[in-house]
């Protein structure tokens, strides 16, 4: 409640003797003044004066000051509801295993799909996600996905104080024979990364054409869909100015068609992933309808994907120095 920042207290809420937050106020009849209930009697036992005007009391009875005391408990809820969303609001994507001492508390499960044509930096993006910039990891690491890729990240801040917030990502095998396979994740997921090659305009229009328009039939009404327009260091370096300005207006008339986001990223140099990853992760949460439906999924403690999750970060560090040359982990669909 008295975090820094956090809205300057009114000051009818501090007690003009401690000049802290009042939890009992009452009003001296006498002088109208509302004080802290324990340092009027303290004042009252040595005084026979008015802490505020200093005038002599004839009268040193006082009453609860019910009013102000509501007024003082919002306020005060307010504060510790901003503070816990302050709190949450600088969390961290962590690929991992869940700390033990919340594996008792209840889980929210967030399902995020990768969805775009073959090539276009999806595994890049999930790879970045989990590994960072690991170069040697993300370089080495570029066997086609032929399987749903599922990969799981848990956020290191308790949302609402008490849920343990996981999510799913899935990597799906962009190839056109199968597209069919990714009816199951047009259906669940609670958000889409939809990935373009920026240098490659016929992948946005894919995009357009296929990936949004499916996940807009088969999705959910609510999906929160990101426009993720990857490779933007070649777009930079290679692409010359006509194709450049053509791409950026198709790729923002689509977005805002659509209302949906649109990000710029480098999967290769991890420009913007993460502050993509997260703001679509807090669209997420701060719809309603979304919300409601993830607090009513089957949300029981996962632990096949924490498993998942835990093999994986183990794997990766005793093989980083060995040539890694598959996905981590792949299955037919
Ligand atoms: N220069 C550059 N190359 C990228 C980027 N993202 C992915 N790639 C490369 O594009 C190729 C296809 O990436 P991949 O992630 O397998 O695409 P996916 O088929 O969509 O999963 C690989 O050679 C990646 O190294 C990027 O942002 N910049
Ligand atoms: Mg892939």
């Amino acid at each position: 409640m008295m975090n820094q920042e956090s809205m300057p207290i009114p000051r009818d809420f501090l007690c003009p003797i401690t000049r802290e937050v009042m939890q009992n106020p009452v009003v001296l009849i006498e002088d109208g003044h509302s004080y802290e209930l324990f340092a009027i009697e303290t004042w009252l036992r040595d005084h026979n004066s008015s802490p505020m005007t200093n005038q002599t009391l004839t009268d040193r009875r006082w009453i609860h000051n019910y009013n102000l005391k509501s007024a003082i408990e919002e306020y005060c809820s307010q504060q510790h509801a901003i503070a816990s969303l302050n709190q949450f609001l600088a969390f961290n994507v962590c690929f991992g295993r869940i700390p033990s001492e919340w594996e008792d508390k209840p889980t929210l499960k967030i399902r995020i799909s990768l969805l775009g044509g073959s090539n276009v930096g999806k595994s890049t993006i999930a790879r970045y996600l989990q590994y960072g910039n690991k170069t040697n990891f993300i370089r080495l690491n570029t066997t086609t996905t032929v399987g749903h890729d599922l990969i799981f990240f848990y956020l290191d801040q308790l949302f609402e104080n008490k849920y343990v917030i996981v999510v799913q990502l899935t990597d799906i095998p962009g190839m056109e024979r199968y597209e069919s396979c990714c009816d199951n994740h047009f259906r669940t997921c609670h958000g889409a990364l939809l990935v373009a090659d920026s240098t490659d305009i016929d992948t946005l229009e894919r995009i357009e054409l296929y990936w949004y328009k499916q996940l807009h039939l088969k999705g959910k009404d609510d999906v929160e869909p990101t426009l993720i327009c990857n490779k933007s260091d070649l777009f930079q370096e290679n692409c010359d100015d006509d194709y450049r300005r053509i791409f950026l207006a198709n790729a923002e008339h689509f977005a805002s068609l659509h209302s949906m986001a649109i990000c710029y990223t480098s999967a290769l140099r991890g420009d913007n992933i993460r502050a993509m990853f997260k703001q679509l992760i807090l669209r997420i949460l701060h719809s309603k309808t979304l919300l409601k439906q993830i607090k009513a999924d089957d949300n029981v403690y996962d632990t096949a994907s924490v498993h998942l999750s835990d093999r994986r970060s183990s794997s990766i560090s005793s093989s980083q120095e060995t040539n890694i040359s598959k996905t981590s982990s792949t299955k037919c669909c």
